[in-house]
């Protein structure tokens, strides 16, 4: 078939490539300008583990071309982004703009599927809106015979860091509007994905997706709060949760420094907003992982207010480890609040960028690599996870004052003074 991707981040660019590897003729669509001309000369604008030789490759054969029209195809993915907005409400407006340029361009025996995080009925909405664009077709679940093309809802669930290998292998629930919508859009997934394909209806698999987030959002909720807990009694947190996973049913996730990126911190709220009575577990979860940054926030400050003379590094940005990724991050958030009050003997430590992000403008803070700030800081503050810093051994730690937000070096040993000694264990 041909297919066309409406929407080229994270998700739309990778599986529009991927499926291009699979022998289909893909037409990537995106509104920037940009976006389409740096794919079209087969470089990408994102940072993901091999997706720029895979882009080269399928746009330098033709299989993968880039536009920002749409334009006739067979089968039609949405790929766009769901925010919500102040409230916490999803914001459906990219979706039904996708829609609304789709539309259109339909012909009988095309498949629309929607793979945005979006709340449960809004398949069918989109639905609506293309069926009232489009009278002289006929749209599944609204009328009794075969309807002219097909609607289903296909979350995607790839881990940004591992997208390719992801998109490939993960297992997927594929929701028609209707049973003969989900086999449409199975046929098109069985292309290139080589875990199992799962049918169901569009509102189930629209809820199966927020609820995964949600999952790991809760989950990541009671690790944040033993570490408050642990830090209040003078535990180490990451010795507590070492000794508990070694019960066969216990398996607890590991503290940070709060929740970031663009899924976990967001789809909660998609449930909330549709069941705002019977969420209190999802609602608190959220805001315990919210409040965990300024926690951090707290201890970093009561650290450096008692060490007035040190240099600190603050490690790390992103919103997670290895990815060039700083959306939502909690990371983000503490630095540029330490820089505030202590701007003048901070700097910072990323890999993954050659250029501080526009906060720092004014500042006199440095980006500066790990040699270094272990050769000049006296205070490291570990933010992120990243393998460099995951790397140091401890012989280059010795004689520092850390504060582990991640839980990276066990083996640090715990400072002197009081104060320090109860952040080590946080
Ligand atoms: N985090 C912790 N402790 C943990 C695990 C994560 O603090 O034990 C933090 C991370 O540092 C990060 C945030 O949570 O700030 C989220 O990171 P993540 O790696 O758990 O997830 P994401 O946001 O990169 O991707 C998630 C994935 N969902 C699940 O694992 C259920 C992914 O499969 C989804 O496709 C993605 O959301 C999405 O797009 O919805």
């Amino acid at each position: 078939p041909e297919v066309c991707v409406v929407g080229l981040g994270y998700i739309g660019l990778p599986t529009a490539a991927i499926v291009a590897r699979a022998g289909c003729r893909v037409r990537g669509v995106d509104v920037s300008r940009e976006v389409v001309e740096t794919i079209n000369r087969g470089e990408i604008h994102i940072e993901e583990a091999d997706l720029d030789g895979l882009v080269h490759n399928v746009v330098s054969r033709g299989l993968l071309t880039a536009s920002t029209r749409i334009e006739p195809a067979d089968v039609f993915v949405i790929a766009v982004p769901t925010p919500f907005d102040k409230n916490h409400a999803p914001d459906l407006t990219y979706v039904m703009e996708a829609g609304r340029a789709v539309a259109p361009v339909l012909k009988p025996g095309d498949t629309v599927i929607l793979e945005s995080t979006s709340p449960v009925g809004t398949t069918e909405q989109l639905r609506d809106l293309m069926a009232e664009a489009r009278p002289d077709l006929r749209f599944p679940g609204l009328v009794s015979d075969t309807p002219d093309v097909s609607i289903a809802y296909c979350p995607e669930r790839v881990l940004p860091g591992r997208i390719l290998e992801e998109l490939a292998g993960n297992d997927r629930s594929i929701g028609g509007i209707t049973p003969r919508c989900a086999r449409r859009a199975l046929a098109f997934y069985k292309l290139f994905v080589k875990g199992a394909c799962v049918t169901t209806d569009s509102r189930a698999a629209e809820m199966t997706k927020l609820v995964e987030n949600a999952y790991r959002d809760v989950n990541i909720a009671f690790a944040n709060e033993l570490s408050i807990i642990a830090d209040r009694m003078g535990l180490d947190v990451w010795e507590v949760i070492r000794l508990a996973n070694r019960h066969p049913r216990v398996n607890i996730l590991t503290p940070g420094p709060g929740v970031g990126g663009h899924c976990i911190a967001v789809d909660p709220w998609f449930i909330v907003h549709g069941a705002p009575e019977e969420t209190p577990l999802i609602r608190t979860a959220r805001g315990v992982n919210d409040s965990k940054i300024h926690h951090v926030i707290a201890r970093a400050d009561a650290l450096l207010a008692a060490h007035p003379e040190a240099q600190v590094a603050c490690l790390g940005l992103a919103f997670k480890a290895n990815i060039d990724d700083f959306r939502e991050s909690p990371a983000r958030l503490v630095a540029s609040t330490l820089t505030r009050r202590y701007a003048d003997r901070i700097s910072i430590v990323e890999p993954f960028i050659s250029e501080l992000p526009v906060e720092y403008r004014d500042t006199p803070v440095g980006l500066i690599d790990i040699d270094t700030a272990l050769e000049r800081c006296e205070i490291l503050i570990v933010l992120v996870d990243h393998d460099l810093f995951r790397s140091i051994p401890l012989t280059e730690r010795l004689g520092k004052i850390v504060y582990d937000t991640r839980g990276i070096w066990p083996d640090q040993p715990k400072a002197v003074d009081a104060s320090s000694a109860r952040l080590s264990a946080v």
